[in-house]
């Protein structure tokens, strides 16, 4: 989707990728403060949500999942629904994003991952091989059936306010398969990708494949707007991301391009990747409280909308603290096109919800 572009007949042709019944066609969610954002218009007010608004900061959900693993409830469509419209009742965010995890479409290609708590995604068999990358599954549509269920669920229940649907990146999610689990430093995916480039691009392209089914499911299934966290992304050198990466993520944005929903690309302590991941094909750009966002807009060359960038520490410093960094943030968001805040990454498991209630509703305030 080009940014810029509006009420072309261009777009009425592209609306048309999408199925009948989806908010975007049948005129529901268009107009919301998000979706304006994202395509670079004039807001009135503030759009805001925060990445992993659901999830642990909230009671409801603990009382949710009880007795049921995090994969599970990923794949129980009324479970993963009622869980992604939790922050959306409670805060009253301008958004939902669908409760999954970046590893959900590894699982239904087949592979060996658990989300261990208190870890993250652990791998039984780690990826580190041509062999073993020769061997992994292809994923098969029709395992995405909980995805595409519970995402309708929510849209169904969700009326004006847009779902958002995500996935992870090429990097970020062979780092997890090559290290087999969480890492610091992703030295043996860094070194896989030097010493076996051929190895690495066939990983990668693997990836690359899962992630645009699993995206391109989700805004079928009625997501107004996707995300592609790169988070890990901000280990590589420039020069790394452009020789090893970059052209896997633009796969992912290709397998999406026909269809017509801004496409959020986002990753931690990317300062010095901006450009290069806007240009695997993203129309906003997430930035991280590592970059202020009129350097961030300075950098992308004042064309590109924006998403951020409250340090999520910021959380835990009162609402004084707290409130002046968001005006500050809404003031170098205004410098570009658009701007929808949210936190510089997500929300943090310990997190008072009081506290992002009170957030969204001082940036509903504002002018
Ligand atoms: O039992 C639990 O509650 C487990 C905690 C948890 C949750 C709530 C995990 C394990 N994943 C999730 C959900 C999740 N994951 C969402 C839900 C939607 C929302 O935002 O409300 C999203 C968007 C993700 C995406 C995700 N998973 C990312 C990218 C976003 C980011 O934070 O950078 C990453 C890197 C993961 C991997 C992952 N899954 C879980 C954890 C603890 C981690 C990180 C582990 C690590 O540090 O490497």
């Amino acid at each position: 989707m080009t940014t810029h572009a509006s009420g072309s007949d261009q777009d009425l042709h592209t609306d048309l990728a999408l199925p009948a019944a989806h908010p975007l066609r049948d005129g529901r969610t268009g107009a919301a403060p998000l979706l304006t954002a994202y395509r670079g218009e004039q807001t009135t007010g503030h759009p805001v949500w925060f990445m992993r608004q659901a999830g642990r900061s909230l009671p409801e959900y603990l009382a949710v999942r009880t007795g049921t693993g995090m994969l599970e409830a990923c794949l129980t469509p009324d479970l993963a629904a009622e869980i992604t419209l939790q922050p959306v009742r409670r805060h009253h965010v301008d958004a939902a994003i669908l409760f999954s995890d970046i590893v959900v479409p590894l699982k239904l290609a087949g592979i060996g991952v658990e989300i261990v708590p208190g870890t993250g995604p652990v791998v039984d068999s780690p990826i580190r091989t041509a062999a073993d990358v020769a061997a992994l599954p292809e994923l098969d549509p029709t395992a995405l059936a909980p995805i595409i269920a519970a995402a309708a669920n929510c849209v169904e229940a969700l009326g004006g306010t847009p779902l958002i649907g995500f996935a992870g990146a090429p990097f970020t999610l062979a780092s997890y398969l090559v290290e087999g689990g969480p890492s610091r430093e992703h030295l043996r995916t860094k070194a896989l990708m030097h010493a076996d480039p051929d190895t690495w691009h066939a990983l990668a392209g693997w990836v690359a494949r899962v992630t645009g089914s699993f995206l391109r499911a989700q805004i079928l299934a009625g997501a107004s707007a996707v995300q592609l966290f790169d988070s890990w992304a901000g280990g590589l050198s420039l020069a790394d991301y452009q020789r090893f990466v970059a052209r896997h993520s633009a796969d992912v944005f290709a397998a999406v391009a026909d269809l017509p929903v801004p496409k959020v690309h986002f990753g931690v302590n990317t300062g010095e990747l901006l450009a290069a991941m806007r240009d695997t094909g993203a129309d906003v750009m997430g930035v991280d409280h590592r970059v202020p966002l009129d350097v961030a807009n300075a950098r992308l060359g004042g064309t590109t909308p924006l998403q951020g960038n409250i340090d999520p520490a910021l959380l835990f410093a009162g609402d004084k603290a707290l409130y002046a960094a968001t005006l500050e943030a809404i003031a170098a968001g205004a410098t570009a096109p658009g701007h929808v805040l949210n936190l510089g990454h997500g929300v943090p498991p310990d997190t008072d919800p009081d506290v992002l209630t009170r957030l969204v509703a001082f940036i509903h305030d504002q002018p």
